[in-house]
């Protein structure tokens, strides 16, 4: 089977004070070179690996647009519940958000269950919603044989394990039997090709945030791209989309503006540099310019506990 693989898509209509040109028509032009691509490559299917919504109880505006995007690909779409798609970041209040009522008004938009998880006899999408570390490819101690096995994570995978909410490829090695693993939540690309214990080749692919969100510099130098999977040769093709904004970062007027609202990503991508209590006292130390006697008479101290 041909699958689309694409990253959080983090639907709204207000466009965010970190980029000058309109978000709306933005994600029109993004959805339109993907239904180009499902149109040109025959693509079956599309997953997503959630945060559909950039808010979970969005305004109509926002839930109608989903709907024309979605419906507009015209094939089915299959996606977990991302962090930003949960009402008070839990699962349990599901029935109150947006993305549910998203798949009740949209034309064939189902995050992935027990139910409709398997495509064409031959496919079969695990769902690991966010909050979910799980990477075997049981369903409630179920397990079935003889089909390909792609397990979609909100969780995010990171080359090295830190302190914070994340799973190591090594963890993730170890644990799945899946044929290949897509997962979101970071918005940076990555991917990793290896040989599982059963000497199967397997994948573990972010392909990143659908939009740039923010203008920091990883992000804003960011090319979005999106996935073509084959299921029977499990090949990736990696496809990069165009962009037909032209914000640039001189022409933020509030620069204070853009430094508040990035700064929740930009402490994103400290905290995921930290990995153990020296690392935070070095940090803070750093931030304070904290004497390098005192900072060594810390670590010490701390090595003795
Ligand atoms: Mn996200």
């Amino acid at each position: 089977m041909k699958l689309l693989l694409i990253g959080d898509v983090h639907i709204r209509t207000n466009t965010p004070r970190s980029r000058t040109d309109n978000i709306v028509e933005v994600l029109r032009y993004k959805f339109k070179q993907l239904t180009e691509i499902v149109n040109d490559k025959s693509v079956e299917a599309v997953i997503c690996t959630g945060d559909i919504f950039d808010i979970a109880k969005t305004n109509n505006e926002s839930l109608l647009l989903a709907k024309e995007l979605f419906d507009g690909l015209g094939v089915p779409v299959y996606t977990i519940i991302g962090n930003h798609d949960m009402i008070g970041n839990s699962i349990k209040n599901h029935e109150m958000s947006s993305l549910n009522i998203l798949e009740m008004i949209a034309y064939d938009f189902n995050i992935i269950n027990m139910g409709n998880n398997i495509l064409k006899d031959e496919v079969q999408l695990i769902p690991r919603h966010y909050g979910d570390k799980s990477y075997s490819t049981s369903i409630n101690g179920l397990v079935i044989d003889n089909v390909y096995k792609l397990l979609v994570s909100h969780t995010m995978v990171v080359d090295a394990p830190t302190m914070f909410e994340s799973v190591s490829t090594k963890e993730v090695f170890d644990e799945t039997d899946a044929d290949f693993v897509l997962v979101g939540h970071n918005h940076k690309k990555f991917y990793q090709r290896w040989v599982n214990k059963d000497m199967k080749d397997c994948v573990v692919y972010n392909p990143g945030a659908l939009l740039r969100l923010t203008i920091a510099e990883g992000d804003y130098n960011r090319e979005v791209e999106v996935g073509l999977l084959d299921t029977c040769t499990n090949n990736l093709e990696r496809l990069i989309l165009n962009s037909n904004n032209s914000f640039k970062i001189d022409e933020i007027e509030e620069m204070t503006e853009v430094i508040s609202r990035t700064l929740t990503s930009f402490m994103d991508v400290q905290m995921s540099n930290i990995r153990t209590v020296e690392d935070i006292l070095l940090e803070i130390a750093h931030i304070n310019n904290i004497p390098e006697n005192i900072v060594n008479k810390a670590l010490q101290k701390l090595k003795k506990h």
